[in-house]
C-alpha cells in the first residue's frame, strides 16, 4: 500500500461505505423519456435502484412507469395525486427511500439531460463526500444544444447565489446529486418549502451551513430532446426571490450576533 492508497482508505474510513443507491427521477409529463432514462440507469449502474415519482402526468408517463416496475423487482413508482412541483416530489422520494434504507439518494431529471452513464463518477466521489453536486461550471464540465440565454440566465443565477450566500460552489442550480443518506437525515427537510431551481439552491446551502463536505464533479449537461421544459417565470422569480432574501437574513443575522458581542 502507498500513501495515497493509505490516505484514501483512511478517508473513506471516516465516511463509511456506501450502501445501495435509488435514483431518483421526478417526471410530469415524460411519457417519450421515462423508459429509456430508467433503462440507461438500470445499465450503467446494474447496483441502483430507481425510483420515478411521478404526479399523476396526464400523458401517462406513471403507467410506462409501472410497466417497467412489473419486469424489474430494481424499479418502483411512487404515484402523486396531482403537480406539485419538483421540490415536493424530490421530498416524497427522500422520504421513500430513506423509510426504505437506502444508503445513497440520487436525484435525475427524466429528460436525458444528466446522463446516467456520469453517475459512476458521482457515486466514486460520494465514498469521500457527504453530497456530490453534478456540475456545469466547474473545468471539465459543459453543457450541449443550449441556447447562450440560458446559460446566462443559469451561470447568472448560480454567481447570485454563490455570492448572495456565500457558498463556494460553482453550480448551485443543478439538478444532478448525489447524497449520502445521513446527509439528507442532517438537511432539516420537514421544513424545505422552496421549488424548482430554489429547491436546489435551499438544499446545498443547507449542506455547507451544516459543515457537511459538498463536492462538485463536472458533467455534460445535454439539453432534452424530447417533451417540454417545466420550468417556468414563476420558478425563476421564486428562486430570485428567496436567494435574495436568505442572503439578506444572512448577513442581518451576522451584525446582530456581532452586536451582541461582549466588548473588550
Ligand atoms: N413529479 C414532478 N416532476 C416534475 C415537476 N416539474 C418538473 N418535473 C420533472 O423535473 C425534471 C426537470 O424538469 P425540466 O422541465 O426538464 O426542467 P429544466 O431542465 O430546468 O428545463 C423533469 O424530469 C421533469 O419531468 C412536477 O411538478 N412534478
Ligand atoms: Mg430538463
Amino acid at each position: 500500500m502507498n500513501d495515497g492508497d493509505v490516505a484514501r482508505t483512511a478517508q473513506e474510513r471516516r465516511f463509511g461505505p456506501l450502501g445501495t443507491a435509488l435514483v431518483i427521477i421526478p417526471t410530469y409529463n415524460e411519457a417519450e423519456n421515462v423508459k429509456s432514462i430508467v433503462r440507461r440507469v438500470r445499465a450503467a449502474v446494474p447496483d441502483a435502484h430507481v425510483l420515478v415519482a411521478d404526479d399523476n402526468s396526464p400523458d401517462g408517463t406513471g403507467k410506462l412507469a409501472d410497466e417497467l416496475a412489473v419486469e424489474d423487482a430494481q424499479v418502483h413508482v411512487l404515484h402523486r395525486k396531482g403537480k406539485e412541483g419538483l421540490g415536493a416530489a424530490y421530498l416524497a422520494g427522500f422520504r421513500w427511500g430513506l423509510e426504505h434504507d437506502y444508503g445513497v439518494l440520487v436525484e435525475m431529471d427524466a429528460d436525458g439531460s444528466h446522463q446516467p452513464e456520469e453517475l459512476p463518477r458521482l457515486l466514486t466521489a460520494l465514498k469521500s463526500a457527504d453530497l456530490v453536486l453534478g456540475s456545469r461550471w466547474v473545468p471539465g464540465g459543459r453543457v450541449v444544444n443550449w441556447p447562450k440565454s440560458r446559460e446566462v440566465i443559469s451561470r447568472g443565477g448560480s454567481f447570485y447565489s454563490r455570492v448572495a450566500l456565500d457558498l463556494p460552489l460553482r453550480d448551485i442550480t443543478g439538478g444532478y446529486r448525489a447524497f449520502r443518506r445521513e446527509t439528507l437525515e442532517g438537511l432539516g427537510l420537514e421544513n424545505v418549502a422552496s421549488q424548482g431551481y430554489c429547491f436546489q439552491v435551499d438544499l446545498a446551502r443547507r449542506a455547507v451551513k451544516a459543515g457537511f463536505q459538498v463536492v462538485e464533479v463536472p458533467i455534460t449537461f445535454v439539453e432534452r430532446e424530447l417533451g417540454d421544459s417545466k420550468m417556468s417565470r414563476d420558478i425563476l422569480v421564486e428562486a430570485l426571490w428567496r436567494v435574495t432574501t436568505w442572503g439578506v437574513g444572512e448577513r442581518i443575522g451576522r451584525i446582530t450576533a456581532r452586536g451582541k458581542r461582549p466588548q473588550a
